[in-house]
């Protein structure tokens, strides 16, 4: 099976490379894409030198499947020509993600909405993932009437710019700033652009994403995100408040029962989610699962997951796997 990595020189590119050949795909050609700046230039894909193409060569090599992580103006330029072209897209970009006739989809959750004449299919943003990973299972057993989200998010889901300042600030050395500030000693409740409300798009692709994947606009939303300058993942402070009462023991079983979650939840012992332990694993890690006294039916609890893993790259490449399994493509 041909398939396309559409921006595999960003970071999250490089990611579903290295999920890729993890997971071993059925891959018979694999066609890196990137900018003209680097048409030419080499990647290495199982021990192979290959050499990265055009999008327009891209698409004439048909891939049966194109990963995009490449930005939102690419994906809307690009996606629908390998579309027509008849190759299925899984975007990693906000393009598509809130399209009325595109599916939003975090394979543990809703796949099985997925059919053969999804062309183009949106990966959802990385804090959402994470989010509706561990309230997925919850929704379905006790339904979720509102949600107070604050996140702790990785420099990385900036980029490689706020990465190399961050390891600047580190090292004491000066160097081109994707901040206006600094970023090593901070805190910066500004995750993407802010819009009219006073919300960033970070935050409102929280509440709309979430109300889309688990298919209900009632559930209340609201977040406040922050950047920290921590590279291993995203963390997540939640408050849930549910239609009906809980117990703790069902919380966990639930969670601990759920494929790509895992419950790390034991203070006594030190034992919670914390980014430093979630780099580089494909799994969610929930912990500090504890009833708010302050409501009715209400739960706080900590979530952590890898943000260029399960966040895009890793969610993106189970995906593909879905479509190959299912024989969608
Ligand atoms: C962020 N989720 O972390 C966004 C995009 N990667 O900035």
């Amino acid at each position: 099976m041909k398939i396309a990595v559409v921006g595999v020189t960003g970071m999250v590119g490089q990611v579903m490379l290295k999920v890729l050949e993890e997971r071993n795909l059925d891959i018979t050609t694999l066609i890196p894409v990137a900018s003209a700046r680097s048409v030419g230039s080499e990647i290495t894909f199982k021990g192979k030198q290959v050499k990265v193409v055009s999008m327009d060569d891209a698409i004439a090599m048909k891939p049966a499947i194109a990963l995009f992580s490449a930005g939102g103006s690419v994906s809307l330029e690009h996606a629908p020509r390998f579309a027509a072209a008849g190759t299925t897209v899984i975007d990693n970009s906000s393009a598509w993600r809130m399209d009325a006739d595109k599916k939003l989809v975090v394979p543990e959750i809703n796949a099985a909405q997925l059919s053969s004449s999804d062309k183009i299919i949106a990966n959802p943003n990385c804090s959402t993932i994470q989010l509706v990973m561990a309230l997925a299972p919850l929704h379905e057993r006790f339904k979720i009437k509102r949600l107070v989200i604050s996140t702790y998010q990785s420099i990385t889901g900036t980029g490689v710019k706020a990465v190399q300042q961050l390891e600047n600030e580190f090292a004491g050395n000066q160097g081109e700033m994707a901040y206006p500030y600094q970023i090593h000693k901070n805190a910066l409740p500004h995750c993407d652009v802010f819009e009219e409300n006073g919300y960033t798009k970070e935050e409102l692709k929280l509440v709309r994403e979430t109300q889309k994947i688990l298919d209900d606009r009632t559930i209340a939303v609201t977040a406040t995100a922050v950047r920290i300058p921590v590279v291993g993942g995203h963390s997540e402070s939640v408050n849930v408040e549910f239609e009906n009462d809980f117990t703790e023991q069902e919380v966990r079983t639930l969670l601990a029962n759920t494929s790509g979650v895992t419950v790390q939840d034991n203070p006594d012992v030190n034992l919670y989610p914390m980014p430093l332990m979630a780099a580089g694993k494909d799994d969610v890690f929930v912990g500090r699962i504890r009833r708010d006294h302050s409501q009715e039916n209400t739960l706080n609890m900590w979530i952590v997951s890898d943000n260029l893993r399960k966040g895009a790259a890793t969610n993106a490449v189970q995906i593909a796997q879905y479509l190959i399994d299912k024989k969608l493509v």
